[in-house]
């Protein structure tokens, strides 16, 4: 018997005479013979392994106190970018920073908001930063809850909104506790989203962080903006600032936009003043009212037509100059195009059928002068696939659209002489007209079938309205693709409407509107989402924070009681195949047992309303549910739609 196994063996025999301080059974409270619990069966690898690294160590000698920690800094560096809020779902490997947020900075600027799943926390704060014009922190998990929060920023990717992540890791392999630490610690933890954010770093030391951090949010908030990352050491966070250690903040610069180059600028309106048909259109352009005010400025200066892709609140909807839904008709016309920040010029100027079979055809003409004015062309990153089609425009302008605007109204309004003049006003005189018969013609569209039930989709944004319009309303998701509401309602401000995902990630529209939500409360907004039901059963979680957080908005469910597009689609695949569309529901419906959404809500605190099919009983719904909401809570109203 070699020495190594007596000696074992000692240790064992000690440990069954139960001296052993240290192990589990010494630590649990005594029970009496008869309820002492069964030995384990043999249950594999269910069996919860025990902490090893606890039981074996001895006692500190000292209780360690320290009064400061690498996170209460890491919170100074955090305060001095203003930052409101950080979304978490709590995670060990950023327990550093999460306590020194609560207790050294009184879980102030920022304040910490409970998410049930890191996708909601990355889409609040993409919803939140688009309405309230600045980044949200969010702080995850190392590799699992990075992983989860994944998609979420991907949408904020394309949409080229600013995130402020932070993720914890433990880079030195000595200090990571066996199990659990090591699967949540990597090598280069952003490796996984690095195709689909800005820029990310992993601070080596305080000084490094303060750098960083600064730096990351200079470059989310640069236009193109975008998500970006910091990931950071969990002993950096939890040990003592060293020593000695001289640790400054560097400020954050007052950031001046790029405009585009003033010779191009001037062709350009060169080229607007002297067409006959000219056209704008715009998608992700107006941050601010400014940026609405003024387009408002060059249209109506030019008396030209814009189309709004709705990637941002653009262009009032009512204005008589909105010809977003007559895009076919005013492209077919034009002779000069200018896009304004287009995330997709050329699908803007293309139609593209993909029901069938996939084909594409102009929707200009091939002599018409097509100009571009953005911050697109600055940033692309080659994996994904998001840059869209090549828009091959004559004239690439390379500056922010928002910001060139002021230069391109100067020189438009500079050449425009009273002959030009009298020509416009004739010119926004049919456009006017036009537009009345169209806005007509949406409002007779919206009565076809009023009291069906299910509900129709243009029944339930009438009844809607009819209960918002006078309140300092905003719509902050709309799972009726674009239609109704854009058609139907006075958009006039640009907190009005707050854009789409970017990504066409579902799971998106919960969380991001509750952000929106948030950004709202500030301002004592009647905060409305029309949400998918598929789009809900990702994020579902989204309204316990809701209630948790106090923060009021409606949610309505468009509840078709399906994922529709893709039951759409397997139709039409069926149909290709000439093989009937009866089949069309296997993966595509929510039915079997139908979702109770309302039902939903409240076991997490939210008031909820439904299911709605009768449409005479939608208008007190929507009404029960606007008193609660403007009451400082959140509701929910789940209307059974059919999908038009
Ligand atoms: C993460 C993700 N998974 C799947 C899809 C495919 N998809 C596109 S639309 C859609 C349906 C969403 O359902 P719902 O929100 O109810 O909208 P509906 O189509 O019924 O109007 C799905 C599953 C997607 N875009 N993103
Ligand atoms: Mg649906």
């Amino acid at each position: 018997m070699s020495k190594k196994f007596r000696s074992s063996s000692i240790g064992r025999r000690g440990f069954l005479k139960g001296v052993s301080l240290t192990s589990a059974a010494a630590l649990a409270p005594a029970l009496p013979a008869k309820t002492q619990p069964a030995p384990p069966q043999n249950l594999g690898g269910l069996v919860p392994r025990p902490n090893l690294a606890a039981e074996t160590m001895p006692p500190p000698k000292d209780l360690v106190t320290q009064s400061t920690s690498g996170g209460d800094f890491m919170v100074d560096v955090l305060k001095t970018l203003d930052i409101d809020y950080c979304a978490i779902n709590p995670a060990s490997m950023f327990r550093g920073v999460q306590e020194a947020i609560i207790n050294h900075g009184k879980n102030t600027k920022p304040e910490l908001l409970t998410c049930t799943h890191e996708e909601i926390a990355v889409a609040m704060a993409q919803g939140y930063a688009k309405m309230s014009g600045k980044p949200m922190a969010v702080m995850t998990h190392g590799t699992v809850g990075l992983q989860h929060a994944s998609m979420a920023l991907y949408n904020s990717y394309c949409d080229r909104v600013p995130i402020y992540l932070m993720i914890g890791n433990i880079m030195n392999a000595d200090k990571r506790a066996p199990g659990g630490e090591w699967a949540h610690s990597a090598q280069d933890p952003a490796a996984i989203v690095r195709d689909f954010v800005k820029w990310d770093d992993q601070p080596a030391s305080l000084r490094h962080f303060a750098e960083s951090a600064v730096r990351a949010y200079k470059i989310a908030t640069t236009p193109p903006m975008g998500p970006v990352l910091l990931s950071l050491d969990a002993e950096l966070q939890e040990n003592p600032i060293p020593d000695g250690e001289e640790l400054r903040i560097p400020k954050l610069a007052k950031i001046a936009l790029p405009q585009g180059d003033g010779g191009a600028v001037a062709e350009t309106a060169r080229l607007l003043v002297s067409a006959q048909s000219p056209v704008l259109i715009c998608d992700r352009m107006a941050r601010t009212q400014a940026g609405m005010d003024r387009l408002v400025e060059l249209a109506e200066t030019l008396q030209c037509p814009v189309v709004d892709m709705f990637g941002r609140m653009n262009f009032p909807t009512r204005h008589p100059l909105n010809h977003s839904f007559r895009r076919t008709g005013v492209l077919a016309n034009a002779d000069v195009i200018v896009g304004f920040e287009l995330n997709d010029y050329w699908g803007a100027v293309h139609g593209f059928e993909d029901r069938i079979i996939r084909r594409s055809a102009p929707l200009f003409r091939p002599s018409a002068k097509t100009i571009s004015i953005g911050v697109r062309d600055i940033f692309t990153k080659a994996n994904y696939q998001e840059f869209q089609r090549y828009p091959d425009v004559d004239l690439a302008i390379v500056g922010d659209g928002e910001a060139t605007l002021p230069s391109l109204i100067e020189e438009v309004k500079r050449l425009v002489d009273a002959n030009r003049k009298l020509a416009y006003e004739a010119r926004g005189k049919k456009l006017a007209e036009a537009k009345f018969a169209m806005l007509e013609q949406a409002k007779s569209d919206a009565t076809i079938a009023w009291d069906a039930s299910p509900i129709t989709t243009s029944r339930l944004c009438a009844e809607l309205w009819g209960q918002i319009h006078n309140e300092d309303w905003s719509l902050v998701g709309n799972g009726i693709r674009m239609t109704w509401p854009h058609r139907l309602w006075n958009f006039d401000r640009t907190h009005r409407w707050n854009g789409v995902s970017g990504g066409g990630g579902v799971g998106y529209n919960a969380p991001a509107s509750l952000g929106a939500g948030l950004a709202n409360k500030a301002h004592g907004r009647l905060t409305v989402t029309i949400n998918g039901d598929g789009d809900l059963m990702f994020t579902p979680g989204t309204l316990w924070t809701a209630a948790h957080h106090r923060i009021p908005i409606l949610y309505i469910v468009h509840n078709n009681r399906a994922y529709h597009q893709e039951y759409m689609y397997v139709q039409a695949m069926a149909n290709r195949h000439a093989r009937g569309i009866e089949n069309a529901h296997v993966g595509t419906t929510i039915t079997d047992p139908n979702v109770d959404f309302a039902g939903l809500a409240r076991s997490f605190g939210v008031h909820g309303e439904g299911p709605i099919s009768d449409p005479n009983e939608l208008g007190p719904a929507l009404a029960r549910a606007i008193a609660v909401v403007k009451r400082g809570e959140p509701a929910l109203v789940d209307v059974i739609t059919e999908s038009r």
